[in-house]
């Protein structure tokens, strides 16, 4: 481990002794104080707990949760300061069936959201919530999704009687006392409240993940107020990310003129040293940590990360969009992550890092399938229980994770953390599709590219409850994440493009690295080598090159993309970019269908969209 040599180590292990935050005291806060009183009196907790966000309250907060065996401590000489962490079996995703908008009105949580009725929820979650954090500590973590004072910022507070999630808060976001200064200053700041439901009776031992089988995860977008109950994992408890900086930030994006999205942030550098920025939308677990550390494969480009799931994008007095990330770490797939995948990713997991569901080696370090190419002889599988590779199963869950922060990650941008962000050349949409998909796709223009995102679509992953594999729409990447009606939501997305300059917007594309042969294989090799796309692209927006017509958008001459070095054959382009008009005419029907749920509320442009694609298919 020679890059985790070249970093200073950890503190040495101290005494186990539990630490609690003292009560700040700035004026200022006694709205913050009632309300955190308010959820005391409800989930009647034995301790409350501060937190200041300081490397000390963390180092205690981690020695504390390897005491209680809630973290397993892995061996410094290959991963200081990093630790395991092995969830319930019962708890390993983000729950979609349970995740709710409790709107007032039933239309604004729109068809694709679960809504509630708010009242009713209130009280369930009152029910619920009662009592919840017996015997346990309730953390209250003021956190910053974005630089701390930044203009494209905002601020919440979340309650959790999760120490596990108080230390993964830690890395994701921007914990501390300048959040509290913001609130005394009087800036709006978004409650959010979690409990992993497990109440502990005097004396009872507790477990290594408590949880709850009845999980709630309420939106309430009128009062811009999370409530989290049962789930200890990713999303469900980290509710600074998706609940605040996608479900809650959408509303906040579409009542302000911005958008909040699920997307990947990147500077491209060419060869001549220009930059351009690239933000992509691709649904869970398709690839946007993978493309955020992008090394290319193609001389001379460069990528510098700026954020791996999360952007808000405002259109700037300049006609521009720029865009930032709220995050402050990532929270990113394990398996698949490797030294021949993502070398970047590997690199910025020397150490500091929260494994949550990966395996165990003999020696006190981690894997996942795809870390190495063999796996090791023997392992301790995510569910603690021994493995070798005759085990016929993985050895990490399909959706184990690491989170750490953005800054270890070698090739993060410097200006990363700039606090009025970049302005976007490029905006991806993606998905996996195995079929009809083309590699690459060019919109004519904004609402055609607000179109192609309405109508992504992508195989099911790990990343949520459900089947695996099974088609299902993605518009935007969003499905999961957006906390209002996703009509409304594409009609935004119309109305911020129409605040930019039409020269100075970026320009839209649809990619899929996931296409399949006839063979059942990958058609193109994907990770460093997307470059080669990212490099037709910005040749398409210089004005380099000249692209192809084709019904579902324009496509890149076979000669202008560069396959200098990789081994995609004639036959393999051919297949990526077939467009058989057939299928892609059920597409249009399976649009329109998708479209008909909004009964009537999609806007009359993308419709308008829709009979000109089949117009244009009927003809091809
Ligand atoms: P979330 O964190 O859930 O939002 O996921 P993500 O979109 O960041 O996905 P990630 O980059 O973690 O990739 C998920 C899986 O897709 C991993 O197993 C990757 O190895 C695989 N993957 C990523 N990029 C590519 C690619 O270009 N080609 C292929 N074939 N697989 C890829
Ligand atoms: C995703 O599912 O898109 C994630 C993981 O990034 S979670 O934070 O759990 O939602
Ligand atoms: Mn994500």
């Amino acid at each position: 481990m020679a890059i985790a040599d070249t970093f200073p180590r950890t503190r040495e292990e101290g005494p186990v002794a539990p630490v609690y935050g003292l009560k700040p005291e700035v004026d200022g806060l006694a709205e913050l104080y009632a309300w955190v009183d308010e959820i005391a009196a409800l989930t009647q907790p034995e301790r409350v707990h501060w937190v200041d966000g300081s490397r000390a309250e963390n180092d205690a907060l981690l020695r504390e949760m390897v005491a209680e065996g809630k973290l397993i401590k892995l061996n410094p000489e290959w991963r200081p300061g990093s630790y395991l962490a092995r969830s319930h079996p019962s708890d390993v995703a983000r729950t979609e069936a349970r995740t709710f908008i409790a709107s007032e009105k039933a239309i604004d949580a729109g068809p694709t959201n679960n809504w509630a009725e708010p009242a009713e929820m209130r009280e369930t979650l009152q029910g619920v919530f009662a009592g919840s954090m017996r015997g346990r500590t309730m953390y209250v973590v003021p956190f910053s999704m974005g630089p701390v004072g930044g203009p494209l910022s905002h601020i919440g507070v979340q309650v959790t009687d999760s120490a596990y999630a108080v230390a993964s808060i830690g890395i994701m976001t921007r914990v501390g006392a300048g959040v509290l200064r913001e609130i005394a200053a009087g800036k709006h700041w978004v409650k959010t409240v979690h409990s992993v439901g497990a109440p502990l009776a005097p004396g009872e031992q507790d477990v290594e993940w408590p949880c709850n089988d009845e999980k709630y995860i309420v939106h309430f977008p009128e009062t811009l107020e999370v409530w989290s109950y049962g789930s200890g994992y990713g999303g469900n408890a980290i509710l600074a990310k998706k609940c605040f900086a996608l479900r809650i930030a959408s509303v906040i994006g579409r009542d302000e003129g911005w958008l909040a999205e699920h997307m990947l942030l990147i500077r491209v550098i060419d060869p001549a040293g220009r930059a351009y920025h690239v933000a992509a939308a691709f649904p869970s677990a398709c690839g946007k940590t993978n493309l955020a550390m992008l090394r290319p494969t193609i001389p001379g480009w460069r990528v510098e990360t700026l954020g791996d799931d999360i952007a808000w994008l405002r259109p700037g007095e300049d006609g521009r969009l720029w865009a930032i990330n709220p995050e402050a770490g990532f929270f990113g797939v394990a398996p698949g992550t490797g030294e021949s995948t993502n070398v970047t990713a590997v690199e910025t997991l020397w150490g500091n890092t929260i494994f949550t569901n990966v395996a165990l080696r003999p020696d006190g370090d981690v894997w996942w399938e795809g870390l190495t190419d063999e796996p090791p002889a023997e392992l301790t599988d995510w569910e603690g229980k021994p493995w070798t590779p005759a085990s016929g199963r993985p050895a990490a869950h399909p959706n184990s994770r690491f989170t750490v922060s953005a800054a270890q990650c070698p090739q993060i941008a410097g200006d990363w953390d700039a606090p009025q962000g970049v302005p976007l050349d490029v905006i991806l949409f993606g998905g996996r599709r195995a079929t009809n998909v083309p590699l690459v796709v060019e919109a004519t223009d904004w609402t055609h590219g607000v179109f192609l995102g309405s109508t992504i679509s992508s195989e099911r992953t790990a990343a949520a409850e459900g089947t695996v594999g099974e088609l299902r729409r993605d518009p935007f990447a969003m499905l999961p994440f957006c906390g209002y009606n996703m009509a409304d939501y594409f009609g935004h997305w119309i109305e911020v493009g129409q605040k930019l300059r039409f020269d100075r917007a970026p320009r839209i594309y649809q990619v899929n690295w996931f296409r399949k042969g006839s063979d059942g294989r990958f058609l193109w090799p994907g990770f460093g080598d997307n470059a080669r796309v990212i490099d037709w692209i910005i040749r398409r927006i210089d004005g380099e090159v000249p692209a192809v017509d084709s019904p579902i958008g324009r496509l890149p001459r076979p000669q202008d993309l560069d396959l200098d070095g990789t081994d995609v054959t004639q036959a393999d382009l051919d297949e990526l970019f077939a467009v058989d008009p057939v299928s892609w005419l059920r597409e249009a029907d399976l649009t329109e269908e998708f479209y008909a749920k909004f009964d009537g509320r999609i806007p009359a442009a993308l419709q308008t969209e829709l009979a000109s694609l089949r117009y244009r298919l009927q003809r091809a």
